[in-house]
């Protein structure tokens, strides 16, 4: 559905609070430097640039002390309702809305934002070396990129999200059989049982190497969207990635996917025309040496590019 002179509205979200390293709020800036503006327009998009991206930077609070384990909470909560804003103002003019991040976090705001205009049919392929479903009392490590999908799916109790809770404005919006892992290895054992409880589909970097990519990504859409008519919301994590392949990000794991098999995830989804947002998060220039920072920005943006098309003949 997307064609040459079709908008993309890019919102780039300068954020860290949602995990604990520097670095990764400079992820929209160093993909911006390479060139992914540029080579958007290339490929003969129009694009529409959220403002106030310094924004995200001056609006951390003096003081935000931990709500229970969550780290950060206000600031997160935050940033996230204003990407809802500006995802949601790109997807009701109709653009897609490519979302580069900063930390995981920021996704709560990118799905409600988007599910705001498309509703409860939107499905979301979540790529991820993590599932990110932590709810705010089975965090470990209070971390809330590792929670953003439990406050979309409606997963946390009353006393998680209470009247005045920075979260308080997000409501259930992504429906659990609407969801679909590729790329998981390193699930904590609390979010094991979420998964297990919601019977939430999920194809781990096993089903990958026992099934092959295309399969995984057959497999993957028929879940959600088995006729290739609903909208598609993809949120990539760069980690989901071999950290040979993305070095510079901030809680990398072995095992990843290949350069090949993330590309070809990117490109299957955008063969279905139904693609309606995308996001692409955990580039930290600061991680590494000069070389790992440039090859984790360049497969960024081939990330991005592949989705909205750039491989199909
Ligand atoms: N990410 N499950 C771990 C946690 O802290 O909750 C890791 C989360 C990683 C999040 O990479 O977006
Ligand atoms: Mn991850
Ligand atoms: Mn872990
Ligand atoms: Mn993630």
């Amino acid at each position: 559905f997307l064609k040459n002179g079709d908008t993309v509205g890019i919102t780039c979200v300068p954020f860290s609070g949602g995990q604990p390293k520097g670095g990764v709020d400079d992820g929209p800036i160093e993909m911006i430097r390479f060139g992914i503006l540029d080579q958007i327009q290339g490929m003969g998009y129009q694009i529409e640039l959220s403002e106030g991206m310094d924004k995200y930077r001056t609006m951390q609070p003096a003081s935000d002390p931990p709500i229970g384990n969550m780290k950060n909470p206000r600031y997160v909560g935050m940033a996230a309702r204003r990407v809802a804003e500006q995802v949601q103002s790109h997807c009701k003019q109709g653009r897609l809305a490519v979302t580069l991040g900063g930390d995981h976090s920021i996704a709560m705001g990118t799905l409600a934002g988007s599910s705001s205009v498309y509703g409860s049919d939107m499905c979301v392929v979540w790529v991820d070396a993590h599932a990110d479903i932590n709810t705010p009392s089975s965090t470990d490590s209070g971390n809330l990129h590792g929670c953003p999908l439990s406050f979309v799916l409606g997963l946390c109790d009353k006393d998680e999200v209470p009247a005045n809770s920075p979260f308080e404005w997000i409501k259930p919006c992504i429906r659990k059989n609407r969801l679909v892992y590729i790329g998981l290895r390193d699930v904590d054992a609390a979010e094991k049982v979420i998964l297990r409880k919601h019977g939430i589909r999920a194809f781990s970097m096993h089903d990958v190497d026992k099934h092959g990519i295309g399969r995984v990504v057959e497999m993957a859409l028929d879940h959600v969207n088995p006729d290739r008519s609903r909208p598609i919301h993809m949120s990539f994590d760069v980690d989901a990635l071999d950290p040979s392949v993305a070095p510079a990000t901030g809680t990398p794991v072995r095992g990843g996917l290949t350069f090949r098999e993330g590309h070809y995830i990117c490109e299957a989804v955008a063969e279905t025309g139904c693609l309606v947002a995308l996001d692409l998060v955990e580039v930290n220039p600061l991680l590494g040496d000069p070389e790992s920072l440039r090859q984790t920005v360049a497969v960024g943006c081939s990330l991005v590019r592949s989705s909205l098309g750039e491989s199909l003949l």
